[in-house]
Order: structure tokens, then C-alpha cells, then sequence
């Protein structure tokens, strides 16, 4: 039977740009069904009770995991695909060697042809949300349209959906349309798409995490990391956390470091023992939009409202946080099952995994019982450390700014930029190994400036320059850092504790800000005094701290060559105050 739009409800309080949209998308899609989400808890409960009848979620075991549940996603759909993302921007300069592009009009048709009639039987589900605090001028709103209950239940937890977004969106006149469909679940006929002029999303064949759930990547990152520059502002990567010292004084850190390289773990740390009286807050812990504040500060939101968090490593030693918050209302993706139907993955110190993430007997022959990018999703309210600050209008304020990635050798512990445009440039040059965050090759050491490389919604170049515009508009700028937690030994041991010693970095990079925290001045920046870093009770070996902290001029030598060649392959587009930067610290290294 021919399913005609007009057979669907549209609420009346919808703006008449969403209607034209939702009927157009209706009549290209032809779904069977639509659901406009409203964002109520009873709507999430029937999602979630006609996920279990299609057997696209499982209950889990409700005595130990209340309100929890596994969804399996297709196999060959387990993480971003960083070669089937698209920026179609009109030219392909403003796109970028950073980025995969395709012709507007090119990129349309192609996706046409892909969404026609691709809903036949399913049900669409329009999903109003808002990234960042209803009330906040920094929020912008967007519409997903998908055919997967699994996004809007995830979308759910993740964002601020339904009637107070939809509100807003009526308000501000304009949102961004993102288009879903899972498809076929076919590698081979899948794209996600942007096209940042006019705020669209296309993304078709998966659905899994960043490729589907519209609001977080592809929102969140690569279409508001245009709208901030056309702007003013910058929409990063990065976990926003509040550090409460024993005074109780809260200074606000953002921290960008790339996929699966531990902003969820830190912005959920627990102090260790040997510093009482220290508090954690967590704001974000992936995304941060930055906006120059009233006092000339620059002042942070976290567009999201929940965590997609990465689940091999998680357990009560690393995260205790995070392992009680996932004990209940969560939804588990790609993990193993215990006899007795508990969710377990890699890293868990408990239980026994009797089902692989597929659904297969485990056997520890075919590979991990969890995918290595299995993950949870999970309200931020859930969240023990969880800042009330996350909801306030006005965002936070920030103190510094750090940068950071997997290095297993080279990189120090930590290190300060001499000032903000060195600062950029150590943004810019950052490297990390890659991690099962998106398909292709894990461990092999890739160029990732800003932890954007897969996030950045146009060229790189222009992008570093509206980096260092910043410096015009905001007078009290943070500091900036970089951080390493995954220097490793010839053994391939990490040499640095990680996860809650972790603080013991972010205390002096407070001191830092404040004019304190003894320093040695390097090439490549400062680096904390040995006795200036609070290492009391590590017993880390002498030779274990003086590799941390060390800078290798050699090495160094040769990491600014390539960062030189890398940058210079933004051509006109590299700003010229990062090439005399690089300049600067090429001499310092001689
Ligand atoms: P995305 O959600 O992909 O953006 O990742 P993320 O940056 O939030 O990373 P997350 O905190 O989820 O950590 C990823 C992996 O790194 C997990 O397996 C963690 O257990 C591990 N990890 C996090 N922090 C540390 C650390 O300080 N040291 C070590 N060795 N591993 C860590
Ligand atoms: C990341 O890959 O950086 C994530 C997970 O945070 S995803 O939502 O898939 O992008
Ligand atoms: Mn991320």
C-alpha cells in the first residue's frame, strides 16, 4: 500500500520550514509510519519495549543491570568510517586535504537515490533536540529523522529531545536537518554526509554511534565547527571537567584528545588517596563548544546531555564513576554476556564472558569478547560527578586548555605552551596512535590536530587561523597544555599509572595558571620540576619520572620536519603565524 504524507500527524506547533521538510522527506522515504518524539519518559519505555520485541535490544539480567540492555549492531557496522564522511561544501577548498569531499549536487543525487523508498515498513521518527542547555544562547537545535528506534532512544539519552527543543526551534527560525536511514546495513552503501552552507546531514547504511546519531559528531563537530567560525566561536573535541581543590576553589579544564585516547575517564576521575580533599566535576566529557564570555574569558557548554562511552578498561579501579553509573537504565553496545546475563567486555575484573559480542559461544580464538569499540549510552545525569554546572546558560568558565594523544614515546608527561599561538601550533602538530574508534588500522601513529582530524567540517588551514583569531577577541585567554598518558618502556608497559593519578597533572597545570608550579623551560615548552609535580605515593622509580618529564632535542629535530611537511600541505591556507611558530621552535631546537 502507498504511504502518502498526509496520512501523518504533524504537531501544529511545528515551524512550516520543518513541516515542508518532514512531508518532503516522507514522500522521497515513504515510510510505513511516523513518530514525532516528544522526549517523555513513557515514549523512551515503548522504544525500548518494541526494541525487545524485534529483538534489536536484549534485557539484560534486571537484578544486577536494572533497566539495561544489549544491542548487537551488524558486524561490519562497530565504528565511525572515516572513508565513507563527506564534507560537500560548494568548493572543495573550503573542505580541505583534511577532508573527504564530494560536489554538493553530486553528493545529493547520490543519496536520492539511496533514501528512495528506503523506509517502505519501517516507522520514521523525527527528533527534535537542542545541543546544549535549553535556555543557553550558545545552544543550537537540530531535527534527526531516522527509521532506527535504537538512534532515538539513543538520541534520547544523549540529547535534549523533544517538546522544549521543538519550542526553541520555533524560536530561533533555524535548525539543522539531519536525514537517517540504516539502509541495508551495507558497507558498500553507506555515506555520511554534510553539507555545512545549509546545515545538512544525509547519512545513510549504518547504525552505529557518530555515523548515526545525527546531534553528536556530525552536528556537534563538523557543522558547528563552520557555524563557529562563521561566528566567532569554536566547537571542539574536547571533555570539559571542574577541578575543585581542598580550598574549594573550581577551576573549569577542556581537554581535547583524540577517539579512545580517555576524555570520558577523565572527566569522571576519582582523586587517589593521596590527595583529599580534591573533587572532580564533570561537565562533558567529548564535546565543547567555546565562546567568548562577558569578562573576556572564554566560556565552555557541553552541547550533549549524555555519554557514548568507550567500555573495554572501564571497571571500579579505573573508573568507579563510571562503572556504578552503567549499572543501570544503560544501553549496551557490542559487548559479551555472562552466564547469568550481565553485560562484560575487556578490563572488567569480575565475571566470565559465555556469549561474544555477535552473539556467538565465546571463544577467545575468533578475538575479545567485546568489540573493542563496544560502548554505553547513558544519561549524564546518571553520573556521580556530574557538574550542575553542565545546565547553566552561561556555560563555564576556562582555565586552560589541553591537548594530548598516544605517544609512546617522544612526548613528555606534560608540557606547557609558551602562549597561545605557540599554543595553536602545539594543537596543530599533535599525533596520536590510531584506536578502534573508527574502522582501518589501530596503533599506527597518525596526525590528528586538536583531536579534529575526523571532526573538523572544513580545511584545517582556515580553521588554525580562526584559532589564532581567537587571541583577538578574547583578552583573558586560557592557558594551553599537552598531555601524554601512554609513554610507554621497551617493554611496551605504560610507564605513567594513569586514570585518578591523572590529577596530579591537572593540579599543576592549575598551579600553572595561577603564576605557580616550578618549571623547566624547554624547546618544546615547560615541563614540570621533578619536586613541583605531586608524586607521593606512586613510588614511581627515579629513571621512570626522568623519562616522563624528558625532552629529546634529537627526536624532536626530526618530529618538527614532519610536522613542517604536514602543515605545508594546507598550501596558501596555513596561516603564516604557524609557520614562523614552527619557525621559532626549529631554532630553539637547534
Ligand atoms: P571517545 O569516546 O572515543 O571520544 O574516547 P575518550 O577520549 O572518551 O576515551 P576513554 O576515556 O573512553 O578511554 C579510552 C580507552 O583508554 C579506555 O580503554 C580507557 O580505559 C583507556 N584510558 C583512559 N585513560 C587512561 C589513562 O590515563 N591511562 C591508560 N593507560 N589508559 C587510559
Ligand atoms: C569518537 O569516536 O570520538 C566517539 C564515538 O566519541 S562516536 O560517537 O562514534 O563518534
Ligand atoms: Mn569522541
Amino acid at each position: 500500500m502507498a504511504t502518502t504524507p498526509d496520512r501523518f500527524v504533524l504537531p501544529a506547533e511545528s515551524p512550516p520550514e520543518l513541516r515542508r521538510w518532514v512531508e518532503q522527506v516522507a514522500s522521497r522515504t515513504r515510510p510505513e509510519r511516523m513518530h514525532w518524539c516528544d522526549g517523555s519518559e513513557a515514549e523512551y519505555r515503548l522504544l525500548i519495549r518494541q526494541m525487545l520485541a524485534s529483538k534489536e535490544l536484549l534485557e539484560l539480567n534486571p537484578a544486577t543491570h536494572p533497566g539495561c540492555y544489549l544491542h548487537r549492531s551488524h558486524p561490519s557496522d562497530v565504528a565511525r568510517v572515516e572513508h565513507l564522511t563527506f564534507v560537500c561544501s560548494e568548493s572543495q577548498e573550503d573542505a580541505g586535504p583534511n577532508n573527504h569531499w564530494m560536489a554538493p549536487a553530486e553528493a545529493r543525487r547520490k543519496m536520492d537515490a539511496l533514501f528512495d523508498g528506503c523506509m517502505r515498513g519501517r516507522t520514521m521518527y523525527v527528533i527534535p533536540y537542542c545541543m546544549g542547555p535549553i535556555d543557553s544562547p550558545y545552544s543550537r537545535c537540530g531535527v534527526e529523522i531516522t527509521d532506527s528506534a535504537y538512534v532515538a532512544a539513543n538520541m534520547k539519552l544523549m540529547t535534549r529531545i523533544g517538546s522544549a527543543a521543538l519550542a526553541r526551534i520555533a524560536g530561533d527560525g533555524s535548525f539543522v536537518k539531519g536525514l537517517h536511514s540504516i539502509g541495508e546495513l551495507d558497507p558498500e552503501r553507506r555515506f555520511i554526509m554534510h553539507f555545512p552552507e545549509s546545515l545538512e546531514i544525509q547519512s545513510y547504511g549504518s547504525g552505529y554511534g557518530g555515523n548515526a546519531l545525527l546531534g553528536k559528531k556530525c552536528h556537534a563537530l563538523r557543522i558547528a565547527s563552520w557555524q563557529a567560525r562563521c561566528e566567532g566561536w569554536l566547537a571542539e573535541h574536547m571533555m570539559i571537567v571542574g577541578v575543585e581543590n581542598p580550598a574549594g576553589d573550581i577551576h573549569y579544564i577542556a581537554c581535547a584528545f583524540p577517539s579512545a585516547c580517555g576524555k570520558t575517564n577523565l572527566a569522571m576521575l576519582i582523586p587517589p588517596g593521596s590527595m583529599p580533599g580534591w573533587k572532580i566535576w564533570t561537565v562533558g566529557d567529548d564535546i565543547a563548544w567555546l565562546h567568548p564570555g562577558p569578562d573576556g574569558r572564554l566560556w565552555a557548554i557541553n552541547p550533549e546531555a549524555g555519554y557514548f562511552g568507550v567500555l573495554p578498561g572501564t571497571n571500579a579501579k579505573t573508573n568507579r564513576h563510571a562503572f556504578e553509573m552503567i549499572r543501570r537504565d544503560t544501553i549496551f553496545t557490542n559487548v559479551g554476556v555472562t552466564a547469568d546475563n550481565q553485560p562484560w567486555w575487556e578490563g572488567l575484573d569480575q565475571g566470565v564472558p559465555v556469549t561474544d559480542w555477535q552473539g556467538r559461544p565465546f571463544d577467545p580464538a575468533r578475538g575479545p569478547a567485546a568489540h573493542p569499540n563496544s560502548r554505553f549510552t547513558v544519561s549524564a545525569r546518571q553520573n556521580p560527578s556530574y557538574s550542575p554546572m553542565a545546565d547553566a546558560p552561561q556555560g563555564v568558565p576556562i582555565s586552560a586548555l589541553v591537548f594530548g594523544g598516544r605517544r609512546r614515546a617522544l612526548a613528555p608527561l606534560v608540557f606547557q605552551a609558551r602562549n597561545w599561538r605557540h599554543g595553536v601550533l602545539v594543537g596543530a602538530a599533535m599525533a596520536s596512535e590510531t584506536t578502534a574508534a573508527a574502522t582501518g588500522d589501530v596503533g599506527v601513529v597518525r596526525r590528528d590536530p586538536m583531536a579534529m582530524k575526523p571532526f573538523a567540517g572544513y580545511n584545517f588551514g582556515d580553521y588554525w587561523q580562526h584559532w589564532l583569531s581567537m587571541a583577538d577577541r578574547v583578552p583573558r585567554l586560557p592557558g594551553i597544555f599537552h598531555v601524554n598518558w601512554f609513554r610507554r618502556d621497551a617493554a611496551g608497559r605504560f610507564l605513567w599509572p594513569g586514570y585518578g593519578e591523572n590529577l596530579r597533572v591537572l593540579a599543576w597545570i592549575i598551579d600553572r595558571c595561577q603564576g605557580r608550579g616550578a618549571a623547566d623551560e624547554t624547546a618544546i615548552g615547560a615541563v614540570p620540576r621533578r619536586d613541583a609535580l605531586n608524586l607521593a605515593g606512586l613510588n614511581l622509580p627515579d629513571a621512570t619520572v626522568s623519562e616522563l618529564l624528558s625532552m629529546d632535542a634529537t627526536q624532536w629535530r626530526k618530529e618538527a620536519e614532519e610536522i613542517g611537511a604536514y602543515l605545508e600541505g594546507f598550501g596558501s591556507h596555513l596561516p603564516e603565524g604557524l609557520r614562523s611558530e614552527l619557525g621559532d621552535l626549529r631554532a630553539r631546537l637547534k
